[in-house]
This record gives C-alpha cells, structure tokens and sequence, in this order.
C-alpha cells in the first residue's frame, strides 16, 4: 500500500504515535510519505519503504497568520499525485481533518479518489475541540472522514458528547514496539543520577498547564522527605521555567535533573524506579506507557484514558487530579517496600505488552484496507 502520513513533527504524543506506525508500516513493506512542516523528531532512520516530504509555510508580510492548511493541502494533493497513495492517515483533527478534506475534494476534481483516516488524539477534541468557533469545522470534517480512530474509549465517548457527530469512532489504543524496550533495558547508568543509591522519579511531558508539573515537585517533594531521591524532567515547554522557580522555592532543586528534550527517552525511563504523570487530562498517556514497557509503574491521575493504560493497584495507582496528598502517598508505598515495587514493575510489564505494536499495527491495516476496497468497488 501507499500511504500518506500528516502529522505536527513537533514533540508530542501523536508525532510520536504517527513515526511510529509509519516506521512499523515500512517494516511490513509498505510504502509510508510523511508530509510535515519539519522532519518528525523521532523520523530519524532510513529505510526503502519511508519518505518524507517537507512543506514550507513562508512568511508574506500581507498574512498576520501564515496559511498552513492551503500549503499543507497542496503538499497532499501533489504527493497523492505523484506517489499514487491509495490512502491518507491524518493525525490531530485540528486542522489535519480539514485539511484532509479539502484536498480530496481537488482530487476528486481530477478524478483521483484518496480516502482519509482522521486519528484523533486528545488535545485536538478535549481542549482545542472545545472553542466553539472550531466546532462546525470540525464536525463536519469527521463527518466526510472515511474512518475515524480514537486512541481510548475514553476519548471516544468524549468526541461523541462534544461534537454529536454520525460517524462511526474505532477505538485503536495507543502503542509501543516491546522488543525495542528489551534491548534497551540492558543499557542501566543510573548511578550517574543516584550516585547513593537514591530512588528515580522521573516525568517526561511537554510542560503545558494540562501536565500540572507543579503537582509533581509536591508530590516529589513529599516522597523525597521519607526516601532519599531525585526526579529526572525529560522535555520543554511553556511551563518550564515556572517550574525551576517552584523547585528552588521549595528547595528541592539540587534533586531535580532538568534534561531538556530528548527524542528517545528509553535510557532515562531504564534508571527510573517510578514515572509520575499527574495530567488534569490525559487521552491515553503514551508516555506513561513507554514507561510501563521498560518496567516502571506509574503514579498518575484518574482521568480520560489512563485508567485504561494504568490499572490501579498493579501497574501503580490513580489518584483524583489535584490529590497530590495521595498521588505522595502511594509514591511513597511503592519505592521504600523492594518486594512490592518489583511486583508492580513485572505487572506495568505485562499489561505494556497488551499494546504491543504487533497486535496493534493490523488494526490500521484492517481500516485502510476496507478503505481501499470500498474505494475500488465505487470508484
Ligand atoms: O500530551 C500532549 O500534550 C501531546 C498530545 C499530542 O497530541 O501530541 O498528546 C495526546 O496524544 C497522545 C498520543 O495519542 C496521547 O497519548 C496523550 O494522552 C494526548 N494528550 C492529552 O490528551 C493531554
């Protein structure tokens, strides 16, 4: 199959989610064309089967906004052209499903039918979804998508009640490839960090307030006052530096390891002891996952998808969003009891491999199959 990928290249679970399955769609023989405004971050190997083509949104001193869909939809209409795609996978409804739109309609009128697939992620209907001036475009756009995936039912059931649409949603969870964090396992520098043998807490986001990077210096400022310990910050964003005040504001921050971005985090997540993700909303939690893969339970929020990722008392605990109290609490439990805490990293191991890549990658395949049957059978 040819198959075109749109997706934001900036770091961020559903940049991460679509490399992925492109990567996993090449492996297979498939031939995937990522089409971004940047080279995905984590779209950093070659092989036969991946492409990417590069769209530039220039400045005009006319435009106050640059016109992002227009070239976007351009970039589409040319690669489906002239790489033939038989289908196009856009990740993040907002403007991605729009845009989808608008450029099968030019290739309609060129007698090229190109089916779309809409993946909705999180953001793009829980926040962004809910300004109302978005609101017709984006119903109407999944509407007129030829499938819709939502990676959690949580996520589903939450499009369904804000945008009423008449589509039909399949749930496609999110996913990581298991063998990739069994290689990786072996390559342990925690003594760098815990040179005394403290506990590893670590939070890997992109810093925006729906990530309350202030609940975790509580929480770590909770834990580390019973169990000597240090918390790794993997990422960037708005939020940062707010969050280096508050750490010397609680004179925390000699414990506090600021890494900054890093596009692989498997290294870091192999020396954790603990991942901490206490989102006020949380789609699915990819990171939390990756952290289950590499045998780190989760100490996270009861809210969107996590329950479904995170399963209470096993994997690690859920606690009401803003309960840093409790989300300390069973941080605590967890890294001073060895036999427990191992217990719950073979159990965050195990449910991880539920959503091993392999059982999820057919699923896509299923969908743009159907796609492309119904395609030939009208067309
Ligand atoms: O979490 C973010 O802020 C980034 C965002 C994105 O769109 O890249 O992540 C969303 O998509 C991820 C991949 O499907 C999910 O794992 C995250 O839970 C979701 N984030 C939120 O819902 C806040």
């Amino acid at each position: 199959m040819n198959i075109g990928m749109v997706c934001f290249p900036t770091y961020g679970g559903s940049g991460v989610v679509a490399t992925e399955l492109g990567i996993a769609l090449a492996n297979k023989g498939h031939k995937v064309h990522f089409m971004s405004y940047s080279q995905p971050f984590r779209l950093n190997q070659f092989s036969e089967n991946l492409f990417y083509h590069e769209f530039n949104v220039n400045d005009y001193p006319l435009f106050e906004y640059q016109p992002y869909e227009s070239v976007l939809a351009s970039k589409i209409v040319d690669v489906a052209m002239y790489e033939q795609l038989d289908v196009l996978h856009v990740h993040y409804a907002i403007p991605h499903a729009s845009v989808a739109y608008t450029a099968q309609q030019i290739l309609k009128s060129k007698k090229i039918n190109l089916p779309y697939v809409t993946t909705l992620h999180g953001t793009d209907i829980t926040l962004v979804g809910r300004d109302p001036a978005f609101e017709p475009v984006i119903r109407f756009s999944l509407n007129h998508s030829n499938a819709i995936t939502s990676v959690s039912e949580s996520l589903k059931k939450e499009t369904l009640n804000t945008f009423k649409i008449d589509n039909k949603i399949s749930v496609i969870p999110n996913f990581i490839n298991i063998k990739d964090y069994e290689n990786a396992r072996e390559h342990c520098g925690k003594r760098k960090y815990a040179p005394k043998g403290e506990k590893i807490l670590v939070h890997i986001s992109n810093f925006r307030k729906v990530k309350r990077v202030e609940d975790v210096m509580h929480v770590f400022d909770q834990v580390r006052k019973e169990v000597p310990s240090k918390l790794i910050l993997v990422g960037d964003g708005p939020e940062k530096a707010a969050m280096e005040q508050l750490s010397r504001h609680l004179g925390i921050n000699h414990d506090v390891i600021n890494l900054g971005k890093i596009a692989d985090p498997k290294e870091i997540l192999s020396m954790a002891d603990l991942f901490i993700l206490p989102s006020e909303t949380e789609s699915f939690g990819l990171s939390a996952l990756e952290a289950m893969a590499m045998k780190v339970p989760v100490i996270s929020t009861n809210s969107g998808g996590l329950p479904e990722v995170n399963i209470q008392g096993k994997t690690g605990f859920l606690s009401n969003v803003g309960d840093v109290d409790d989300m300390a609490a069973n941080a605590i439990k967890l890294v001073s009891n060895a036999k427990l805490l191992d217990q719950f990293r073979e159990n965050a191991f195990t449910q991880a491999k539920k959503f091993d890549i392999e059982k999820i990658l057919p699923q896509y395949e299923k969908i743009y199959n159907q796609l492309m049957i119904k395609e030939a059978i009208i067309g």
